[in-house]
Parts: structure tokens; sequence; C-alpha cells
């Protein structure tokens, strides 16, 4: 956690900034190592304050190292008396807060200037530390095998909805808090839905399945997608199938540290549009992930930026044609600085069960 504090400062210092207010709870968490509904976090070159409430300060005070720990329901007006006590002119804080939240602070700091900044923790939380990528590995363990447990449960008659909570339930099983985000299970027609969320519709024999989900596991997430046949598989089916395969694989074959943006797209995308389906292709390959299920960096056609050994990406091309079927495979992968390790090892060739 320290690191992760000098590293703040370091881009503080960069951008003369002498105190900031976090608010994001995962940024708190990610600094602080505390988890819950209420904590800010207020970080100078030379202090590192932690201000929660009662309900959190036994705990806090048994997680949080490194910290001063304060507890005060008036978290804002804590901090402010802080600042100005330390002389403080200027205090940054994260531009996403809510309006209302802005004008409590414009009025709890009056006389000392804010200002915003944009994105100044997610770009340290792009790139993963080895305890991150430890929790991370073993979030994409927990969604493996409920995939895994979960080939023998499906059957025609099922719904959608009863595969999702299989899989939701044999990941808490295995030690998960929850679930990454609402598990998406869709069926023939439905499959074609790049986002269609578990129904009560029943899973016919002949069917394509598409399973798109992940866990929280210690704070961190997996997400994962699989798409299998129910019975049998038609040769368009099959063709698409393979055809989104390998573009999953060609990013998987060539991503690395340096890469572009846009080609960490364009590498998978080529593949699907030299097969003729590149229409059908309608999203982005992928985004980071971590304690957000979707958090930078994200990916663009255009952006020349280049990915960086730490991060976790996904590599999760698809192709829909609407009314009929679709497929999406999708694996979490950690860039090196020679080439990418595949965190989701579930199987990936075509099943039919
Ligand atoms: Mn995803």
């Amino acid at each position: 956690m320290q690191k992760r504090i000098e590293k703040l400062r370091g881009k503080m210092a960069e951008q003369s900034i002498e105190a900031i207010y976090v608010t994001n709870l995962k940024n708190v968490y990610y600094l602080t190592g505390f988890w819950g509904s209420a904590g800010v976090a207020l970080i100078t070159a030379n202090r590192q304050v932690l201000i929660t409430d009662d309900r959190y300060i036994t705990y806090a005070q048994s997680v949080v190292k490194d910290f001063e720990v304060i507890s005060n329901r008036d978290d804002l007006g804590t901090a402010a008396g802080l600042v100005k006590d330390m002389g403080i002119k200027e205090v940054a804080f994260e531009d996403e807060i809510s309006v209302a939240y802005f004008k409590s602070m414009e009025a709890v700091f009056a006389g000392i200037a804010l200002r915003p900044t944009t994105n100044l923790i997610a770009d340290l939380r792009m790139i993963k530390d080895a305890a991150e990528i430890a929790t991370i590995q073993r979030a994409c363990q927990i969604s493996d095998q409920a995939f895994i447990d979960a080939l023998d449960f499906i059957k025609p008659g099922k719904t959608e909805i009863e595969v999702a909570n299989f899989l939701d339930f044999r990941m808490r099983e295995m030690g998960a808090e929850g679930v990454s985000f609402d598990t998406i299970a869709a069926s023939g027609y439905r499959s074609a839905m790049p986002h269609g969320r578990a129904s009560n519709k029943v899973i016919e024999a002949g069917e394509a399945l598409t399973l798109d989900f992940g866990c929280l596991y210690d704070h961190y997430v997996s997400d994962m997608t699989r798409t299998i046949y129910v019975g049998s598989v038609s040769d368009e089916e099959r063709e698409i199938y393979e055809t989104v395969l390998a573009a999953n694989k060609a990013l998987i074959a060539t991503a690395k540290a340096g890469m572009e943006y846009k080609e960490f797209d364009g590498v998978p995308r080529r593949v699907i549009e030299q097969a003729g389906f590149g229409p059908y292709f309608t999203h982005g390959i992928g985004h980071g992930m971590g304690l957000d299920v979707h958090e930078y960096p994200y990916f663009s056609r255009t952006a020349t930026d280049t990915i960086q050994a730490g991060m976790v990406l996904t590599d999760e091309p698809g192709i829909y044609l609407e009314g009929k079927y679709g497929v999406r495979i999708e694996d979490d992968l950690l860039i090196t600085e020679t080439g990418c390790k595949v965190l989701t090892l579930a199987p990936k060739e075509l099943i039919v069960i």
C-alpha cells in the first residue's frame, strides 16, 4: 500500500498538488486497505489520513496501516480543518463527484482553492502489483471452475436464469464474495444480444448459449465469456465460432507491452473483418479490470497510447447475427514485457453438450 501512496505522491509533485481529497471508495481501498461505505482519504506530501465514522472505526484501525485514522461523521469538515491547520491553500479532488457534493465542498472549504483531477488514481490502478495479480488470478480460477461445473448442469429445458444461478452459487461456494456483474446467460436468438441478461427463456436443443460472468474475490474481479452449443451446432454457427476463437487467439499471440491501443483492438478485429463478419463485431475488444469490472484503459480504433506490463485486460471479440445467434469468447490477459499470460483457462474449443 505504501508504494501506491509514494507513486501517488510522485504524480502529485509533478502536478504541484499539495493535498488530495480522495472520495472514490475503491480508490480509498486501493490506497488505504479500508473497505466500507463511508471513508475518505486526505493525502499530502507528509501526511496520510483516513476519515471514517464510528461504525467502521474498529475495523479501520485493524486493517489500515501507516494512516492516521480519524472517526468523525463530518468527513468534509474534518478534512477542511486538517487542511487549514496545515496551511494548505489548494486541495485537489476527484472530478467524478456529484454536483451536490462539490457544492458542499465549496462551502466547507471556503477560502481554500479546489482543483479537480481526472483519473489520477485510475491511472495508477491500471498497473497491477503482484498481490493484485494473484488475487485476480484466483478470481479467474473460480470462474473457470464454475464454468466447467456448469457444463454438467446445462441441459435443454433449463432456463437461462437457472444456469446463471448455478454459476453464481458455485462461485460463492468456492470463496467468491459475489458476482462482479449480473451474469449474462443468453440462448438461441438472445445470444445475438451482446449483453442479454439471463431471462426466463428455456434453453432448447440446437441453440447456442453465451455465458458472460465473473466473480468478486477479495475485492477484485474476473470477467469471462464462453459460448457453447446445446445438442447440436450448425455449419454457420461453427464458422462464426471458429472466427471469433481465431480473433481471440490472434490477440493472445501478439499482445505485449508497447502495443498501441488501436492495435490491441485492430489485431482481432482484422481477423473478423477478413472472414467477412466485420459489421457484426459491434463493440470494442475489451477493457481494463481490477477493483472494477470496467476500468482504465479503454480501447478505441484510433488511440496511440500503449499497453503496459502489469495491465490486466479483457480480450472479448464477438460476432452477432441479429435474430439468429451470436458468439463471444472472453479471456482476461495479464500483459508482460514479452507477451501476455492468459488468466482465464476454461476450455474454449467448440463445445457441444
Ligand atoms: Mn468484459
